[in-house]
């Protein structure tokens, strides 16, 4: 820790509440202080007291092309001589609709809106408005941003209906949401038999990255798929982490599984605040002024964010880089693991394309019940050793690597350089 971040943190926790603006950055899965980032440089972050860090968090997920891409810096300093924000529709919007409608299989008419939360938010009142049902399903360990309705844990194991994760949030708004584990057929069956007629929608993300990176199985999408289509409900796919991540479609391509509604944010905004929910039009035109449900805002779609994400999608859609970083991500995914196993510590290690997470569980991770059973304290000295070694990883276990189109193959091969010293200083003696 230096001296300046130490200072600056301190004073940030006088302003602000834990000293920071989203709590997945103060550190408090794996202890001690955050540190203040002062710029950031394709694929690495350098901190205020000058110490660079091969970034593996990438703003969350946004920054796939690295951080800086000069393409991304000249289309936000054209747009922004032009002005900031108008309230008023802009071609900027539509060309960033286009570049999403285009690329994801799925999306007919999409909706911009300011972060991945408003996508979801809106997805699920949506869902509800256009089935007229109240009941929304979701599956533990999955996040779709600070939703009150989606802050649930698993109610009692009959009913499974909600319970506030939160203070703050009510029981009225919890109680129509139903939690089930994820990766679970006949769970999901069972609910569609039991609930099926006042569900209005299942929202999970095809590939999890908030328990950890864990897929999907086949027949787990394939089955939510046929229950929302055999009993009305909306399939809801939360790609706000991998749209245009897994591929240039999502995972709905990679998978060739299509949900009716898609949500997006991180790397459509080219790491300024944009979300979207899109999807078939006859579920779209339910929303206000086209319908009746209501959803609005002040920024969605500003100049600025627009040109960001319409830089960076043009991008993946022009020179995608897919290939390059299945093939650095693979090579990551093989040294953590040869590491980890020389050193005779427990883990499995799960990758969908240039997303990844090192568990530290003996066992393949296909749900919550596994994943809360990882060595979190083991992640928190794997994260700290690495830390000083200049590798800057998620500083929780439940979250996902990301490898940008920026990392080069040397930075690869430090990094797993780093994590052998790492696990030999605390593998099984
Ligand atoms: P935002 O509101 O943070 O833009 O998006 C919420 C969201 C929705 N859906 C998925 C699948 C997400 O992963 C997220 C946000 N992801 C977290 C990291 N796991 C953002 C980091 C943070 O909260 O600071």
């Amino acid at each position: 820790m230096g001296s300046k971040s130490h200072e600056l943190f301190t004073r940030a926790q006088q302003l602000m509440p834990g000293g920071v603006n989203s709590p997945a950055r103060a550190f408090g899965a794996v202890g001690g202080e955050p540190i203040v980032m002062e710029r950031a440089e394709g694929s690495r972050l350098i901190d205020v007291d000058g110490a660079e860090y091969i970034d593996y968090i990438g703003s969350w997920g946004p920054m796939i092309l690295g951080h800086g891409h000069p393409h991304v810096v000249e289309a936000l300093e054209a747009a922004i001589t032009k002005g900031t924000s108008f309230g008023a529709p802009t071609e900027a919007e539509n060309q960033l609709a286009e570049l999403i409608i285009d690329a994801v299989p799925s999306v007919e008419k999409v909706r911009l809106v300011n972060s991945g939360t408003e996508a979801t938010m809106s997805a699920i009142r949506l869902a509800r408005g256009h089935t007229g049902r109240d009941v929304i399903v979701k599956f533990a360990g999955n996040y779709h941003g600070h939703v009150d309705s989606l802050l649930v844990a698993a109610g009692s194991a009959a009913a499974t209906l909600g319970v506030p994760d939160s203070p703050g949030v009510t029981a009225g708004t919890t109680r129509d949401t139903m939690v089930l584990t994820y990766n679970d057929v006949d769970g999901l069956a069972r609910a569609f038999a039991d609930h099926g007629d006042a569900i209005a929608g299942v929202i999970l993300e095809p590939v999890v990255g908030n328990m950890g990176t864990v897929p999907g199985s086949p027949e787990f999408l394939r089955a939510a798929r046929e229950l929302c289509s055999q009993h009305g409900a909306v399939l809801i796919f939360d790609e706000v982490m991998t749209g245009f991540r897994v591929a240039h479609g999502g995972a709905q391509a990679l998978f060739g599984i299509m949900p009716d509604l898609t949500t997006l944010g991180k790397i459509v905004g080219g790491g300024l605040p944009i979300g979207a929910y899109g999807g078939k039009q006859e579920i779209m035109d339910n929303v206000l002024p086209a319908g009746k449900v209501f959803q609005a805002g002040t920024l969605s779609g500003n100049p600025i964010a627009t040109a960001a994400g319409i830089a960076t999608l043009t991008m993946l859609r022009d020179d995608p880089p897919y290939e390059r970083l299945e093939r650095t991500s693979a090579r990551l995914a093989v040294g953590l693991d040869e590491a980890a196993r020389t050193a005779r510590i427990p883990h499995t290690v799960r990758r969908v394309g240039s997303m990844l997470t090192l568990f530290f569980h003996p066992d393949p991770v296909e749900n919550w019940g596994t994943a809360s059973q990882c060595d979190t304290g083991l992640f928190a000295k794997y994260f700290w050793s690495m830390l000083e070694r200049g590798v800057y990883l998620p500083c929780s276990q439940y979250e996902a690597m990301f490898v940008s189109a920026a990392h080069t193959d040397d930075q690869i091969s430090d990094t797993i350089d780093a994590a052998r010293v790492t696990f030999t200083k605390y593998g099984p003696k």
